[in-house]
């Protein structure tokens, strides 16, 4: 190009000036708008989940409370029952409060968009209201000890009728993985898998010592494998660290699921 035609160019770009600015911005507007209605579209397909916000939770949202671990998930349900995976009906508006036993752990559920902190002392919410049946993982995002990322859980949504009956199933126990004091169950719900190696659970982590052979010390086997639970600390497995086994067991396990659990191991030494 040269000079003299870019000045043609520019005069007469002046002269229709304001019309052409006029229908530049149109088109620029436009095209923003059409954009912004894909994105909303393309959002909304992708997401599983309405995110009311947290002052926004309607009149009757259901409230499930949840409580995090090192390294495991548990949920409560209006009716007090408990589970280690978290179901929720679809279309109805959740309000989840979320308590941590002992250090910070961050609940997010990638499809549901959106994390919440889960603080020693301190209750967090979330209010989510699910729009599509489905089965999606919850992970910890805050990195909270050597277990971290064996932290999930399994977060289902289910029609209305098949959550009230999860609930039935669950409140008689059958079914329900913390709620039946079944000591794989337990296991499974209370994060043990995350640390340690024991056949019948499939589990094979080496934080911790394999529980398949536990050497009492001399001591009962029972009475050996309730006391590692309860007081991690009073007898320490050979070379391995103390407070590196949550601490917190007595408290966040009823008693009839901490029988189970060590009914569960003693039953599954090889030795015994
Ligand atoms: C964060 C990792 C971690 C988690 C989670 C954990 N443990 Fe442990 N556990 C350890 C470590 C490390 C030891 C060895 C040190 C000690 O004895 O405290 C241990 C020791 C034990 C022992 C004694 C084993 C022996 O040979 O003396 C038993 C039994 C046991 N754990 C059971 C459990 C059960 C049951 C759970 C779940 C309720 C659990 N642990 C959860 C890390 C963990
Ligand atoms: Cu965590």
């Amino acid at each position: 190009m040269t000079a003299p035609d870019t000045g043609s160019c520019r005069l007469a770009a002046v002269r229709r000036g304001s019309i052409v600015r006029l229908t530049i911005y149109g088109v620029i507007a436009g095209t923003l708008a059409s954009l912004v209605a894909v994105l909303v579209t393309a959002i909304s397909v992708v997401s599983a989940v309405v995110l009311a916000k947290n002052d926004d939770a309607g009149k009757n949202p259901l409230r499930i409370a949840v409580t995090a671990q090192q390294f495991a998930w548990k949920f409560e349900y209006p009716n007090k029952t408990t589970s280690g995976s978290l179901v929720l009906p679809v279309g109805r508006a959740v309000k989840l409060t979320l308590h941590s036993l002992d250090v910070i752990h961050s609940f997010w559920v990638p499809e549901f968009g959106q994390k919440s902190d889960a603080v020693p002392g301190i209750e967090t919410t979330l209010v989510i209201t699910p729009t599509r049946i489905g089965s999606y993982s919850l992970v910890c995002t805050e990195l909270c000890g050597l277990g971290h990322a064996t932290m999930r859980a399994q977060v289902q949504v289910v029609e209305a009728t098949d959550y009230q009956a999860f609930l039935k199933r669950a409140a008689s126990g059958d079914g329900a993985p913390a709620a039946a004091d079944d000591g794989a169950a337990v296991y499974t719900a209370a994060g043990c898998g995350g640390c340690h190696a024991f056949e019948p659970a499939g589990t094979d982590s080496a934080v911790g010592p394999s529980l398949d052979e536990i050497d009492s010390g001399g001591k009962p086997l029972d009475a050996y494998i309730l006391e590692s639970i309860v007081d991690p600390n009073a007898v320490l497995a050979p070379g391995y660290q103390g407070d590196v086994m949550p601490n917190t067991y007595d408290k966040s396990l009823t008693e009839g699921q901490i029988d189970a659990l060590v009914q569960y191991l003693s039953d599954g030494q090889g030795g015994n």
